[in-house]
């Protein structure tokens, strides 16, 4: 599977809700749609009151991938998400009044106001992003391999897209999962373009799976707007790499709605076909769910109005959380997500260090070396 195959297949229809708990077809829905209800209201106060200072990246139409995650991990796992944070936060059950004082940089912001939508963290909750591409799968290796060293059953997950396997240092911790079966999922979403640049010229293969398999890594591809199917992937995955199985990745084939970054639409920039965009606008994740919901009498009008209303008076609830809310001031450094030294870190360099490093190696190499 890859994006030209895609959309050579016209309307998703494989969308099934055979054998599916009802309840966790629910919570899906209403996560998908709470997810999206609250990037359009966020959108809708970016510019015009201009009070949230730092860039966001939305994820309108890649709300299946979150959503999928938000049933399958534990609280006691691990997620770190790259620059389009929003999905994968609330899938690790970050509160949305925390996510939305952060915006507004606010001392009761997840990360105390400071880091805004692409750095943000939320450590009681086992949530982690950032901006640097690439670098929150390399922080992921390191959490599977602190579990795997504690023999802990915890999970890394890594979030990421497709413009992040471009880095060096994706390959290289997927390598070092590889050797020592960390339990990681690596998560991508394929959304075929970096910023502005396409996939097929910025690599010569357009799936990315394909090369991550021969890293020795269960690797599979999914239509990522096809929430059930994302949601029974990462749940195997998941599952596997508890059980000492790992590493996963996944390549969830989706699509941004909005631009890169911001609310504005850049489609001035020319560098989307409309055919493509139309394509995943009749194929939004949100819609395809909701068709076979109502199928099977998962869901009606007055029902779906219910989930809205209780989602917008949580959105109400946060913006105002937010701004009523404090900024940080210079006695709060102290409260930051920062130390001198990780615990967990130190642990595990002295572990290694009594219990693998031979002193006497070199004498056991044969010369000349
Ligand atoms: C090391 C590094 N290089 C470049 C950038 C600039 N940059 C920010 S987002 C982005 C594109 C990311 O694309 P992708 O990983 O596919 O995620 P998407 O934005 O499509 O969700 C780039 C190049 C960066 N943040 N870090």
């Amino acid at each position: 599977m890859n994006h030209e195959t895609i959309l050579k297949m016209g309307r998703y229809r494989e969308l099934s809700l055979k054998d599916a708990d009802p309840g966790v077809v629910k919570n899906l829905h209403r996560f998908m749609l709470r997810l999206r209800r609250c990037e359009e209201a966020l959108i809708a106060e970016y510019h015009p009151a201009d009070e949230m200072k730092c860039p966001i990246h939305f994820c309108i139409g890649q709300e299946a991938v979150p959503a999928a995650l938000s049933v399958v991990i534990k609280p006691e796992d691990y997620l770190f998400s790259h620059h389009r944070t929003h999905g994968f936060y609330l899938a690790k059950g970050g509160p949305m009044n925390s996510l939305f004082a952060e915006m507004y940089g606010k001392a009761t912001g997840a990360s105390g106001g400071l880091a805004g939508s692409q750095d943000l963290s939320m450590p009681s909750v086992n949530f982690c992003s950032g901006a640097i591409l690439s670098g929150a799968t390399a922080l992921a290796v390191g959490a599977a391999l602190g579990f795997q060293r504690q023999k802990k059953k915890h999970v890394a997950v890594a979030g990421f897209g497709d413009g992040a396997s471009d880095e060096g240092v994706f390959w290289e911790g997927l390598n070092y999962a590889a050797l020592h079966k960390l339990p990681i999922v690596f998560v991508c979403e394929n959304n075929r373009y970096s910023t502005y640049s396409p996939q097929f010229k910025r690599m010569a293969s357009e799936n990315i799976s394909e090369r991550v398999a021969t890293f020795g890594v269960t690797a599979r591809t999914v239509f990522g707007n096809d929430v059930m199917a994302c949601t029974s992937m990462l749940r195997e995955m998941v599952e596997g790499a508890r059980a000492g199985r790992g590493p996963y990745f996944l390549e969830a084939f989706t699509y941004r709605m909005n631009s890169h970054v911001g609310p504005e639409d850049d489609s001035y920039v020319g560098y989307r076909p409309k055919e493509e965009f139309d394509f995943w606008q009749q194929n939004c994740p949100i819609s395809l769910l909701e068709e076979r919901m109502v199928e099977q009498n998962l869901l009606s009008a007055p029902e779906k109005e219910k989930i809205l209303k209780k989602i917008n008076s949580e959105i109400a609830a946060s913006f105002e959380f937010a701004k009523k809310s404090p900024f940080p001031g210079n006695a709060e450094w102290s409260k930051l997500n920062y130390s001198r030294g990780s615990p967990l870190a130190d642990q595990l360099l002295k572990d290694c260090e009594l219990k693998e490093f031979n002193q006497n190696q070199a004498d056991t190499i044969p010369g000349p070396y």
